[in-house]
């Protein structure tokens, strides 16, 4: 699972990129900080069924902590989009093929209406422009791969008329999209305006949603209620990447407990004056105004509501819940909602899903076959042929 971080300049891509992977990445108010990507892994969370089954979990793709499973998500973090970047406009569009296999992107909006759509400090700029303009890059940047594949088959297609779905489909498979996506668009709108099925298209097999970032500042909150108003239809999560950063930092430090949206100080003396009014403003004018930073809750929506994944548990024994090194519970796997077992299967290996014989569940015993849609907390056994 890949997730791209897009957005205009200084807009706060690598504060969001280091706010969810710790990883210390060049953040600054100038335009044009990050030039080659930044990729690491994020998490997303939910409830690990260690709990239910009442076991003490060893895992080993991913991490649980107090109960909850840390799934991990790469995560991308690209130089700054800028208007007409697709014309050649600041460094360009080249770089979003870094973005070619996410499949969902997160744009981060500075909310503060404080940098222009070029990153450049400003006042009373309205954030909503940027949605608009970002988004037709992204869709133009699609359009320019598609338009590239489509000239180099219109010839053959003449001649052999080869099935479009399948010139495209193989054409698109390096941006992660499936034959089923293609085909839905173009029953859809058709081919005949190549932009307009880029739209489509990016928007089924890429949905972008909204970071409404620099949430802390003064003009946010007033242009986040604009943006909510204007885009009725899209996910706009409001986030303090800046606030995360620093709680997260003062938590690895020692300096402070930090867990379900909220903290208390646990060493004083390791704080100076400055630091102890950082947290008081994060405190009232994040934490308790919306609840969150936001950081984790956009990276869960993107993945759990937006893209419709489901956690699932493979197992080699169902009775033990145990792998075959007897690791409790070791996987967590992130599969689309409405996978088939037998297409688990060949995602975990293609040798499994060669061999594929069918399946057993852990609560139930019940036995599986090759089109049981996988449930989420499924802890399933996958049975294959053995030599
Ligand atoms: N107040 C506030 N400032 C933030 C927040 N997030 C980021 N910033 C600041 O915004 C500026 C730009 O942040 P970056 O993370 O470097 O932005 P970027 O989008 O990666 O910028 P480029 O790499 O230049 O495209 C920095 O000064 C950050 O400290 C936030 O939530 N609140
Ligand atoms: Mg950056």
């Amino acid at each position: 699972m890949q997730i791209g971080l897009v957005g205009k300049p200084s807009s706060g891509k690598s504060s969001f990129f280091k706010a969810s992977t710790m990883i210390d990445v060049p953040i600054a108010d100038y335009p044009f900080t990050t030039i080659e990507p930044n990729v690491g892994m994020g998490y997303v969370i939910s409830e690990c069924v260690c709990q239910k089954y009442k076991v003490k979990c060893n895992p080993k793709n991913s991490i649980c902590v107090d109960g909850k499973r840390y799934v991990p998500v790469k995560l991308i973090d690209v130089a700054g989009l800028v208007p007409d970047a697709h014309l050649g406009k600041g460094l360009g569009n080249k770089f979003l093929d870094d973005l070619r296999q996410a499949s969902c992107l997160i744009h981060i909006v500075d909310m503060s209406g404080k940098t222009d759509a070029e990153g450049k400090t400003t006042t009373g700029y309205d954030p909503c422009n940027d949605i608009s303009f970002l988004t037709r890059e992204i869709d133009l940047w699609f359009a320019g791969i598609i338009e590239k594949g489509f000239s180099k088959y219109k010839t053959k297609m003449r001649l052999s008329k080869v099935d479009l779905v399948d010139i495209l489909t193989n054409q698109l498979t390096g941006l992660g999209i499936k034959k089923r996506e293609i085909q839905e668009t173009l029953d859809k709108v058709g081919i005949d305006d190549i932009e307009k099925f880029a739209t489509e298209l990016r928007s089924v097999s890429k949905p972008i949603i909204i970071a409404a970032n620099k949430i802390d500042l003064v003009d946010s909150e007033e242009n986040l209620k604009k943006m909510k108003k204007e885009f009725p239809d899209l996910t706009i999560i409001p986030t303090c990447a800046a606030a995360e950063i620093a709680l997260k930092s003062a938590k690895d430090k020692g300096v402070i407990e930090y867990k379900d949206n909220s903290f208390s100080i646990k060493d004083e003396s390791k704080m100076d004056s400055k630091q102890k009014d950082g947290l008081k403003f994060i405190e009232e004018n994040v934490l308790k105004k919306y609840g969150s930073t936001g950081i984790q809750e956009c990276l869960n929506k993107a993945v759990f509501e937006v893209l419709d994944y489901i956690v699932v548990y493979p197992v080699a024994d169902i009775n033990k819940l145990t792998d075959k090194k007897k690791n409790v519970l070791p996987d967590a796997h992130l599969v689309k909602n409405g996978t088939t077992l037998k297409e688990f299967a060949f995602a975990i290996h293609s040798d499994i899903g060669e061999k594929f014989i069918g399946g057993l569940e852990a609560k139930t015993k019940r036995k599986l076959g090759a089109d049981y849609p996988l449930k989420n907390d499924d802890v399933i056994e996958i049975l294959f042929q053995k030599r």
